[in-house]
């Protein structure tokens, strides 16, 4: 399989609302479209860097660089027998995984285009649904936060995520509890702790959480494997893990018991998959994270969670919570009991809206072989 041309557009859309986390506040979502063309097939993808670099040092900026400059001519001089071979081409690239990923999941979309089969079955997925839970940003008030709770609880979601910051944490989630006794909560700090913020991890231990996600510094499983011993509820990581390797060794140190796996932050579909299966033989539970993706990012999502080891609700929601436009056909959404079904047709089974994609793309290029 050789990469033909390999197209990258800009895009920005509005989101509903504001989105919240520790890190920023954001209000619309920039990032990139690829297309590579193999065959006169397109695949498509999306890269989750973002236009700040708040949650990874990855950028829109700097994933359009790595890609037009560094990684595009490794592709270019590269003829693959399989999708697994994408990454592993780009080995003299140190990091900037999204901007690998990004080429990697198009060539899977147009990999499983080619044979007519969904990107599931080419994956090894198993599953024919998954189940979805939503992620909730900060808000201005607590009432705010429990109405919007309520909302996505009666549309079927399977499991609250809160996003959780120093002044927005045990409080909120107490009158959350006091609320909602027994849904399924998580909350996600997003980096914003330390060790020394022991104490609050304890307090947080009589919630009942199902997880406490990425409570310390992004690159630093040491201490949330200090931190892991000295709590009940379990650590998932999310920035910390960016390999396979990552995941083995956060296993092995016990600094969490349930990963959150993202394509774009580990470098691809094969890495996520790779992941999913050592968690599954380590008895780790992992789910499908989002990056407040668009309707093509969100597609490789739910693919990559029919796999077995996706055993719990991941952030993988309907597109409608997201943007005031879709750019897929049809859009995405959830069945009332909170699960959705993996979709059948060929590549990530959706189309594309190319209309919708044209009037919200900023700047487009085309590079070839
Ligand atoms: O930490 O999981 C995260 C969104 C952007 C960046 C990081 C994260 C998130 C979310 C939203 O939690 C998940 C989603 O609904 O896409
Ligand atoms: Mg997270």
């Amino acid at each position: 399989m050789k990469i033909d041309r390999l197209t990258i557009r800009e895009l920005r859309l509005d989101l509903k609302y504001p989105f919240e986390t520790s890190f920023a506040r954001v209000t619309e979502q920039q990032f990139l479209l690829l297309e590579a063309e193999i065959d006169g097939v397109s695949g498509h993808s999306e890269c989750v860097a973002d236009v700040a670099p708040g949650y990874s040092y990855e950028t829109v900026r700097t994933a359009e660089h790595l890609i037009r400059d560094f990684l595009w001519p490794l592709a270019a001089a590269s003829d693959y027998a399989h999708p697994e071979e994408v990454v592993p081409s780009f080995a003299p690239v140190r990091g900037h995984n999204m901007a690998k990923a990004s080429i990697e999941m198009a060539v899977w979309d147009a990999f499983a285009r080619i044979q007519n089969k969904p990107l599931a079955g080419v994956l090894g997925g198993t599953r024919a649904r998954t189940v979805s839970g939503v992620s909730i940003g900060i808000q201005d008030t607590v009432e705010q936060l429990l109405d919007k709770i309520g909302l996505e609880l009666s549309r079927g979601y399977r499991r609250i995520k809160i996003k959780i910051k120093p002044g927005w944490d045990v409080g909120v989630v107490r009158r959350v509890r006091e609320r909602y006794p027994d849904m399924p909560l998580m909350v996600d700090a997003n980096s914003a702790y330390t060790l020394a913020d022991e104490p609050l991890f304890r307090e947080l231990d009589q919630f009942g959480l199902m997880m406490i996600e990425q409570p310390l510094e992004h690159d630093d499983m040491w201490d949330h494997a200090a931190l892991q011993r000295k709590i009940s509820t379990p650590i998932c990581l999310d920035e910390s893990v960016h390999s396979v390797a990552d995941a083995r060794r956060a296993i092995e140190m016990g600094a969490c018991r349930i990963i959150n796996v993202k394509a774009g932050r580990v470098g691809g579909l094969a890495a996520a998959r790779d992941i999913a299966v050592l968690a599954e033989s380590h008895g780790i539970p992992v789910w499908c994270g989002g990056m407040l993706e668009s309707g093509v990012g969100r597609a490789h999502n739910i693919h990559l969670s029919s796999l077995s080891g996706f055993s719990m609700p991941g952030d993988v929601a309907a597109s409608d919570r997201y943007f005031t436009e879709e750019i897929i056909d049809p859009p995405v959404t959830v069945d009332p009991d909170g699960s959705l079904p993996i979709p059948e047709g060929a590549g990530i089974g959706f189309a594309l809206r190319e209309d919708v994609i044209r009037r919200h793309t900023l700047c487009e290029t085309t590079l070839s072989r």
